[in-house]
């Protein structure tokens, strides 16, 4: 083993608590969903018992109706904003905050399926994931085909600017009646700089605050809240997910299951290709069910279609013109966000991020772009081999960004490197 790779399961094994992995020990200290998938992927060739256990966890904070939340409070811990009584949300066993995250989950229980071939664990998983895509469609669909979030940090992308006219069309105290609270993300000067500006976070609160009020009631939120967003992100991992739950139906030999949701897949698919593709643009957007109107800006979101095979042979001749004019013009691919206002050191509004690049890398070569996935893979281990297992990069010198010893970083790098 290379040190760096040393270095990345150490990385792993001090953020380890009992059964999960925190993403950071300077700044989120609970279990988050998306984080635990991808720390499950680089997990499966150095630790597969522990990548079983992280997705295990991960899934024994779903609620009983199969959402699976973005936080879950297994220990008590200091100096987090909105924590467990914030969110007043839970399953009965554990706090967990109200929203989900992208359905990563999925693509990580395959992934460690295929490295460890253990059929018990996949038949362990699959009625859990099967419940969890099910809820997707059930309660987070208006048409049976994409599927939509109600808060932007459901996205995990928080400050992408695609959200910003969605947060403009709302005042927060129209929601809430209760806007005092105190932030605990810009806890150093250079991370007041680099972290969501406060306009954005009250309306973070704000929507946190009308989910408690509604107790988190979906029908009743579909009606009240003011962001219902189909987010291309979630809509990619939604249809890669549900590509693979097909194939691990197939692999237990239930072809009935892994049929429907193939077709499943097709039909988000051609849901994604009809609605949220932008010609102009040369990518696809989100789209705004409240407002009725197609978010557009020129976000990497758009480009991880490619990780849910979404783009036609000729959508993906324009997405690629697109990556490779305005994304890859930087010294270091592939950054959040280009157009204006773009800024190389805040979080989703430009900076470069190791799982959206790994997203990107594994999409591309399913359309054979061998070239322009090799680009961003080497352009992400030599940031990840010079300036650590940081948070996020900046794209133009490649300064490392965010918390140090970041767990998702260290877990993709050691994917890259098997
Ligand atoms: C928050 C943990 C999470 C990620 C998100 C990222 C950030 C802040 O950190 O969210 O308070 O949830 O935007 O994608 O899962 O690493």
């Amino acid at each position: 083993m290379t040190d760096r790779r040393d270095e990345a399961v150490s990385v792993l094994r001090e953020n380890r608590h009992d059964g999960y992995t925190i993403p950071s020990a300077t700044l989120y200290p609970y279990q988050w969903n998306w984080d635990s998938a991808f720390i499950a992927v680089g997990l499966a060739g150095v630790d597969p018992e522990a990548a079983k256990r992280e997705l295990r966890t991960l899934l024994s904070a779903m609620w009983d109706n199969g959402m699976a939340p973005q936080i879950a409070f297994w220990a008590d811990a200091e100096g987090y904003f909105p924590g467990p009584d914030e969110w007043e949300a839970g399953n009965g066993d554990v706090q967990t905050s109200g929203i989900t995250q992208p359905p990563v989950v999925v693509p990580a229980a395959r992934h460690v399926y295929e490295t460890t071939g253990d059929d018990a664990f996949r038949d362990e998983l699959l009625p859990l994931l099967d419940r969890h895509l099910s809820w997707w469609v059930d309660e987070r669909s208006f048409d049976g085909d994409t599927v939509y979030v109600r808060h932007p940090w459901a996205t995990g992308m928080d400050d992408s600017p695609a959200w910003l006219s969605v947060l403009d069309s709302f005042d927060p105290e129209d929601i809430t009646d209760d806007l005092d609270y105190v932030r605990e993300d810009r806890k150093s000067d250079e991370l007041s700089d680099q972290r969501p500006t406060d306009w954005d976070y009250d309306r973070y609160v704000a929507l946190v605050r009308q989910g408690k009020a509604l107790d988190w009631d979906e029908a009743a939120l579909r009606e009240a809240c003011p962001f219902l967003v189909e987010d291309v992100l979630t809509n990619s991992i939604f249809v890669r997910a549900c590509d693979d739950l097909a194939a691990l139906y197939a692999a237990a030999g239930d072809e009935s299951k892994a049929n429907e949701w193939r077709r499943q897949a097709e039909h988000s698919r051609a849901g994604m290709r009809e609605r949220l593709w932008d010609e102009e643009l040369g990518t696809f957007v989100s789209y705004d069910r409240v407002n009725d109107r197609k978010l557009r800006v020129n976000s990497v979101a758009g480009l991880t279609s490619v990780f849910g095979e979404v783009p036609t042979n000729e959508q993906f001749a324009s997405l690629r013109t697109n990556l490779r004019e305005n994304f890859l013009r930087y010294d270091y691919g592939c950054p959040s966000y280009v157009g204006p206002d773009m800024d190389y050191d805040r979080y989703w509004r430009g900076p470069v991020w190791m799982n959206v690049n790994w997203l990107l890398v594994d999409g591309l070569r399913r359309y054979g772009a061998t070239e322009t996935a090799d680009r961003i893979e080497q352009d992400s281990l030599e940031l990840l081999d010079r300036e650590g297992f940081r948070e996020y990069f900046n794209p133009e010198t490649g300064a490392g960004r965010g918390s140090d010893r970041f767990s998702w970083s260290a877990a993709l790098y050691l994917d890259w490197t098997t």
